[in-house]
C-alpha cells in the first residue's frame, strides 16, 4: 500500500455519526462514574463533597456538574489508591518522570492494555502506517508510557515493530538503513536530532523507504514539522497522549494534518477557562480536560492536563467525525512570569521560527538577578550562517520578542550543534531560580 490510500482502522467507529457517537458516549460516561465512586475512595468524597451522585448524570453536559480531578490528586494517591479494581487486576503499572514531587503513577487490567493497543493501531493508522510496515520505535521503553505504547500499537496493526527505543543515534540510523524502516515513532526534537545525525555523517535520509514519522510527547511547531518532513522527505503527523489518561494514542492526526482527531468513543473531551474552570465552546482556546470512558484500572473523571489547545468541530476531509484538537502549544503550568509578563515557551518559539537563519533548538533560562527575574534565550543559528552574523540575529530576535510579547530578554545565537539534543522530550526552560 502507498501513502495516498484511504485507508481506515475502524471506519464503523472513526466515522460514526455524532448522534450515534454521542449516545455510545453517555452509556459509557454514566457506568464510568458509577464506577469511580463506587470503587475510589477519592471519587466518593468528592462527588459528596460537591453534592452530585452519578445517576444525576442525564446528558453528556450535565458532566460539567461533577468535580476535576488534578495531578495533586494522584500524587495525594501514591501509590496505588486511585485504582478503582484490586492491585492483582493490574497487568501494567506506568510513572511519571516526577520531576517535581512524587512521580504519578497509573495502572491498566488486561482489558485496559487491549483497549489502548487499539487506539494506538487506529493513531498509527490515521498517520500512515500500514500493516506489514517496518516500525521503528524510538520512544524511550520504560515507565514513559511512550515506548510500550507505540510497541503493542504497532503489533496491533500488523507491523514489524523495532523496539529500539531512545538514544544511541548512531545505531538508530543503521538500524533505519539496513531494516528500511517505513515508519518512525519518536519525539519531533528526537527526529530532528537524528536527521541532523545522518546530515553530518553524510547519510541521505530521503533515499530509505521511511514514509511516515509520528511525533508526540512535547509540544512542536509547523517550523519543526517542515524541517522533519523536509529532512527525511516523510510526512511527520501529531499524536497526542499522557499516562494519566492512557499513554499515546489519545488523539492522533490523519493525513490530513489539520489537527488531532481525540477518540471520542473512548475519551470525553472539555475546554475550559483555567481561571474560571467554566466549559468553553468548540473554538475558543483553554485548558484541555478530559474523562476516560473506557478506563477500569484507574477511571479518570474531568481530568485537567493543563495542556492549553482548542477544540473544533469542522468536518475533516478525510471522513473521521472524532472531534479534533488542535495543536497543543504548551502548558498553562510552563507558564513563566518574567517581570508580570506571562510567557510560554511556545510563544517564544513561534516569534523565533519565522526569522531566517534561527534553527528550532532553543532554551530558556530564567534566573534571578536581585529581585528582578531575567529570561536569556539561546538559541542556536541554522548550520551554515556565518557566525559574524550572530550579534545582529540577536538584535532582531530581541526586537521580535520585545515588540510581541512584551518582555525584554537576552539573545545568545550560538552556532548550530551547540545546545544539547534531547533524545526523548526536549528541555525547554532552564529555571536557574529553583535553586
Ligand atoms: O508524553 C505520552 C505520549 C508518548 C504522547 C508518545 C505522544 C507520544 P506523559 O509523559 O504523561 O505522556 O506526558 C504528557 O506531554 O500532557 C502534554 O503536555 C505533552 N504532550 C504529549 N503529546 C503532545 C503533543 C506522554 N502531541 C504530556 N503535543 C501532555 C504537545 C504533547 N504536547
Amino acid at each position: 500500500m502507498t501513502k495516498g490510500d484511504n485507508y481506515m482502522f475502524a471506519p464503523e467507529l472513526e466515522t460514526m455519526p455524532r448522534d450515534q457517537l454521542e449516545e455510545l458516549q453517555l452509556g459509557h460516561l454514566q457506568k464510568i462514574l458509577q464506577h469511580a465512586y463506587d470503587n475510589v475512595d477519592h471519587y466518593k468524597k468528592a462527588f459528596d463533597e460537591k453534592g452530585v451522585k452519578p445517576e444525576e448524570c442525564k446528558t453528556l453536559t450535565d458532566l460539567k456538574n461533577f468535580p476535576f480531578t488534578v495531578k495533586t490528586d494522584l500524587r495525594d494517591a501514591y501509590p496505588f489508591n486511585l485504582f478503582a479494581v484490586p492491585r492483582e487486576k493490574l497487568v501494567r503499572i506506568h510513572a511519571s518522570s516526577g520531576t517535581t514531587g512524587k512521580p504519578t503513577v497509573v495502572g491498566y487490567t488486561e482489558g485496559d492494555i487491549d483497549r489502548w493497543a487499539d487506539l494506538m493501531a487506529r493513531s498509527l493508522a490515521a498517520s500512515g502506517a500500514r500493516p506489514g510496515d517496518i516500525l521503528h520505535n524510538a520512544y524511550g521503553y520504560g515507565l514513559f508510557t511512550g515506548g510500550l505504547g507505540a510497541h503493542y500499537g504497532g503489533e496491533r496493526l500488523g507491523c514489524s515493530v523495532v523496539p529500539m527505543s531512545g538514544g544511541n543515534s548512531e545505531k538508530q540510523i543503521q538500524l533505519l538503513q539496513d531494516f528500511g524502516a517505513h515508519v518512525l515513532c519518536s519525539t519531533p526534537s528526537y527526529a530532528i536530532a537524528l536527521a541532523e545525525y545522518a546530515e553530518k555523517n553524510g547519510i541521505d535520509l530521503k533515499a530509505l523507504p521511511l514514509r511516515a514519522a509520528v511525533c508526540g510527547a512535547e509540544p512542536w511547531s509547523q517550523a519543526m514539522r517542515e524541517e522533519i518532513q523536509e529532512k527525511m522527505a516523510i510526512t511527520a503527523g501529531d499524536i497526542y497522549g499522557l499516562s494519566e489518561i492512557m499513554g499515546p494514542g489519545v488523539a492522533c492526526e490523519c493525513e490530513d494534518q489539520c489537527g488531532l482527531h481525540g477518540w471520542e468513543d473512548h475519551f470525553l473531551f472539555e475546554i475550559i477557562d483555567p481561571e474560571t474552570g467554566e466549559p468553553q465552546p468548540y473554538g475558543t482556546e483553554g485548558e484541555l480536560v478530559i474523562t476516560t470512558l473506557t478506563k477500569e484500572a484507574l477511571p479518570m473523571i474531568r481530568y485537567r492536563t493543563r495542556d492549553i489547545t482548542k477544540l473544533t468541530a469542522d468536518k475533516c476531509s478525510c471522513g473521521r467525525t472524532h472531534v479534533r484538537i488542535l495543536r497543543v502549544t504548551g502548558r498553562n503550568d510552563d507558564m513563566l512570569i518574567i517581570r508580570g509578563v506571562n510567557v510560554y515557551p511556545s510563544q517564544i518559539e513561534s516569534v523565533m521560527v519565522g526569522l531566517e537563519g534561527v534553527s528550532p533548538h532553543y532554551q530558556l533560562v530564567v534566573q534571578r538577578e536581585g529581585a528582578m527575574d531575567t529570561m536569556t534565550v539561546e538559541v542556536e543559528a541554522e548550520h551554515g550562517v556565518e557566525p559574524s552574523t550572530y550579534d545582529n540575529m540577536g538584535k532582531e530576535i530581541q526586537h521580535h520578542i520585545k515588540s510581541i510579547i512584551g518582555v525584554s530578554t537576552r539573545v545568545v545565537v550560538l552556532a548550530h550543534d551547540e545546545l544539547p539534543r534531547s533524545q526523548g522530550k526536549a528541555i525547554r526552560v532552564r529555571d536557574m531560580r529553583k535553586g
